[in-house]
């Protein structure tokens, strides 16, 4: 829908809406990200902002070009705070020309004369427009606007400049007969009853739009009560990282150190979330060469246990699905994002596994050693951008793209969803949130740990199960190559021992980060006969 349609219809609709302040990018867009239906692009808060007074001191086109930001950042409406329509109704008519090309949904013009003052700062002493001069700006602005559904708010200062009721009423009818679509009604005393008394006189002939910025301590069931269509919290956005940035600044200052109030911040990653930095990553992915070629280690050492006389003269990675075997399965989803350069870690029955284009690296301590000695061997290997996956698990390219553009160094690919059966031993890592549908999340954390827990020792802090396939940067493989080697060196015995999880445990407690993405479904690892038997019937049904 339309944003004018979308403010129209709030404007319209009978229950109460509100709308919220913001005064940049993304000020607008945490305000859509929360819930609001709809943005007051205050004159006050871009001013103040932008480090001038809420006087016109910022030109209008200035103004115009902020709000350009706000609206391409954001898909709610946008109504702005057009002050005095700028000048003259000629001035009002090219703003209102220029909202439209912009996809603002509406401006509010106030009856005052240009150049304004905020109606907070002497409000009764400032004059008010001539009745007449302002109705037919009003009527410049809505004869010239192209999108029928595009808003003009009159915005009566009546009240603030103490001329009474009867002249607030007056001058709402004359804007309301001028073709306002909506009249604000303002006010600067601290109750309710000014506005109250207006809104019985008015009896809803055109929609109210009130800011309780001074009479906050007014009830919202009042508001309700009364019949008023919108309410404005006017500049609280600002006001709230006013506060904080006063904070957060003033301890710096003292402190002359960050360690205090890191933790009373937003993480830089927050930024970039914002930010949708994910998008760009996509969007070169999509439209430039690729430049980043990623290498992959499969781990195939292991006969796997649960598949008799399958695994008798191949490993896992060997059996067939199909005409394919779980191997080539992986070997062409990888190649389907280009990962050509693939190094597989062989052991048992290495002789059996015999697919062309691939790099065999052998580990004859399959038996004995842990899956980290298998890792190691493949040591070499552990230099620019890497996928480290299990053999024995089949996944959609989808999972692969995803993992490539995310920006973080290590990063382990986690199901939300944990599947057990039987008596199971699975891969469950808890992260720094929890997985969510909602709007906006890009569902990438910190991990705080990784077990392999039975389904009976599964606690509440489980986010998810690892599902096997590991992405590492330039920067993450050089980290594990870093610390495979020291562990050689230092503790050859806990290399042999280890598995991949107490290894990126060990990683997590020298402080390296070690991120998650989760994904829902479009995988499955093959665990035993009943996964076979699975696959094969899917298969058969394609
Ligand atoms: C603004 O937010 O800029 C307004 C509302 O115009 S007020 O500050 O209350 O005048
Ligand atoms: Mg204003």
């Amino acid at each position: 829908m339309k944003k004018s349609t979308q403010l129209r219809r709030m404007l319209e609709s009978p229950g109460v809406e509100f709308i919220m302040e913001a005064h940049n990018g993304l000020s607008a867009k945490i305000v859509e990200e929360t819930g609001f239906k709809g943005i007051w692009a205050s004159g006050l808060s871009i001013s103040a902002a932008l480090g001038v007074r809420d006087n016109n001191e910022a030109s209008w086109t200035q103004v115009l070009e902020v709000c350009e930001f706000m609206s391409d950042a954001t898909s709610i409406p946008i109504l702005l705070d057009g002050d005095t329509g700028f000048g003259n109704f000629n001035s009002f008519r090219r703003l209102v020309a220029k909202l439209g090309q912009r996809n603002i949904a509406g401006v509010c013009i106030e009856d005052k004369i240009f150049p304004k003052t905020n109606s907070f700062i002497g409000g009764e002493k400032q004059p008010l427009a001539n009745i007449d001069e302002f109705s037919g700006k009003i009527k410049a602005g809505k004869d010239l606007q192209q999108d029928p559904d595009f808003v003009i708010v009159a915005r009566v200062e009546a009240l603030i400049a103490g001329w009474g009721l009867d002249e607030a009423i007056k001058r709402a009818n004359a804007y309301a007969n001028a073709g306002a679509d909506a009249i604000l009604i303002h006010s600067k005393i601290v109750s309710f009853d000014e506005v109250e008394l207006f809104l019985k006189h008015w009896d809803n002939k055109k929609p109210v739009v009130i800011v309780p910025t001074m009479y906050y301590q007014t009830p919202t069931q009042k508001f309700r009560d009364y019949g008023v269509s919108l309410v404005i919290w006017a500049n609280h956005t600002l006001r709230a990282a006013i506060t904080n940035m006063q904070k957060i600044v003033r301890q710096i200052h003292e402190e002359q150190s960050l360690i205090n109030i890191q933790k009373k911040i937003v993480p830089v990653k927050e930024i970039f979330r914002i930010q949708n930095v994910i998008e760009y990553k996509e969007a070169e992915d999509l439209y430039l060469p690729k430049k980043k070629s990623y290498k992959s280690i499969i781990l195939a050492a292991s006969k796997g246990t649960n598949f008799g006389s399958l695994t008798d003269d191949r490993p896992k990675a060997m059996i067939k699905i199909g005409s394919d075997t779980i191997l080539s399965k992986i070997i062409k989803t990888l190649n389907s994002r280009d990962i050509k350069d693939i190094g597989v870690v062989v052991g048992f029955k290495k002789e059996a596994v015999n697919l062309p284009n691939l790099k065999y690296i052998v580990n004859e301590k399959y038996s004995q050693y842990g899956l980290l000695y298998s890792i190691f061997q493949a040591k070499e290997a552990f230099f620019g951008d890497l996928i480290l996956l299990f053999g024995d698990v089949l996944f959609e390219e989808d999972i692969l793209r995803r993992l490539m553009i995310n920006y973080e160094d290590i990063v382990l690919a986690v199901d939300p969803s944990i599947q057990y059966h039987l008596d199971q031993v699975k891969d469950l890592v808890e992260g720094g949130i929890s997985y969510s549908e909602e709007f906006g999340k890009d569902n990438i954390c910190r991990v705080k740990n990784i077990r392999s827990l039975k389904k009976e020792e599964v606690s509440r802090d489980v986010n998810g199960e690892f599902i096997g396939i590991l992405k590492l940067s330039e920067r993450g493989s050089g980290i594990f190559y870093k610390e495979m080697t020291e562990l050689e060196k230092k503790r050859p015995e806990v290399l042999k021992k280890w598995d991949l999880n107490d290894f990126i445990n060990h990683l997590i407690g020298k402080k390296h980060e070690v991120f998650l993405e989760y994904f829902k479904g479009k995988w499955k690892d093959i665990d035993s006969i009943e996964d076979l038997t699975y696959l094969i019937n899917l298969q058969s049904m394609e």
